[in-house]
């Protein structure tokens, strides 16, 4: 196997590589490295070669069905191609690789000019964590001229909230950063709530960094809107056949680097948020209502719910 895949799972293990945007991203390149680099010689041992990949990179991080989507429709193609010929096989995988990566660029800039649209001038918006579709949207909200503040949370334990702060201080957005614990203080004045997701699941709950469900509870109290901005191809199809999404559990010591012997620290990467929380979800076909994702995924993306 290409040692390209191999780094590029530890570096997404590692949180080297973050959020689910460019963890799909950094996994379709290791895909398209590996088709370049093979010594394959007959079909079989390609799409076996592809198939390994595939599993190594989707278990570096369990809550990333984005990452699984694109590989999986990347791979199909190669699988139901109807040349042996390896050369053929590893243009397949490059062209649908580009392909890919097109469209989940054209998915976010359209996901980010609507979300632009709902900002207000003079909103002060509250963002969890760091997601670049959100950060997007702020970029796109400011180079429309609007006016507005942004509130983001550190993000225990790993403090992702910094890289949304530094980015947003970039863009010359005036920018608080406050505790997670403090976002209840602070939701009185807020207008709005903004935050991305790494899974939506067949119900339209929504799975993002651990305290986005804590914040839309909040939320819900002050009667202020929680919207998450994310690319449809977040969806899940395992949870529509019943499956629950896999909460990525990581280790004690990104909490708590040498607490005592014998203490129990727990570490969930994510929570879910339900359905009912959520006013919308902003996404590249529109603003939706979470109970409408299947009817949306299927008019979009009928071949996501032909794979589990
Ligand atoms: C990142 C996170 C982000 C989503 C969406 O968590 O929860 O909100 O992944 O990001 P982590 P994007 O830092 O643990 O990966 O919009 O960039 O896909």
């Amino acid at each position: 196997m290409a040692e390209r895949v191999r780094v590029t799972a530890e570096q997404i293990k590692r949180l080297e590589v973050q959020g689910a945007r460019s963890i799909a991203i950094a996994a379709i390149k290791a895909i398209e490295t590996l088709a370049e680099q093979t010594k394959a010689k007959k079909k079989a041992s390609f799409i076996d070669e592809l198939k390994e990949a595939q599993a190594l990179l989707s278990a570096s991080r369990e809550t990333e069905p984005l990452m699984r989507n694109a590989l999986h429709w990347i791979i199909t193609q190669a699988q139901e191609s109807k040349t042996e010929k390896i050369d053929e096989l590893c243009k397949t995988v490059a062209s649908n690789t580009r392909q890919f990566l097109a469209d989940l660029e054209s998915s976010r800039e359209r996901t980010a000019e609507i979300g632009a649209k709902r900002i207000l001038d003079g909103d002060v918006i509250l963002t969890h964590c760091h997601s670049s579709t959100v950060t997007r949207l702020f970029a796109k909200a400011k180079k429309a001229g609007k006016n507005f503040k942004v509130i983001c949370t550190e993000t225990r334990p790993a403090f992702q909230g910094r890289i949304t702060a530094k980015e947003m201080v970039d863009l010359g957005i005036e920018t608080t950063f406050i505790v997670d614990s403090a976002a209840r203080s602070f939701m009185a004045n807020v207008n709005i709530v903004l935050v991305g997701a790494d899974a939506i699941s067949s119900e339209g709950n929504v799975i993002n960094k651990i305290g986005t469900s804590t914040i839309a509870v909040v939320a819900n109290e002050a009667q202020k809107p929680f919207y998450v901005v994310s690319e449809l191809l977040k969806f899940d199809p395992e949870t529509l056949f019943g499956e629950h999404e896999k909460i990525e559990q990581r280790k004690a010591e990104e909490v708590w680097m040498e607490g005592p012997k014998n203490l129990r620290i727990q570490n969930p990467a994510f929570d879910v948020t339900p359905n009912n929380y959520i006013h919308g979800i902003i996404c590249e076909e529109g603003v939706i209502a979470p109970q409408s994702i299947i009817e949306v995924i299927h008019r979009r993306y009928p071949w996501v719910l032909k794979h589990s």
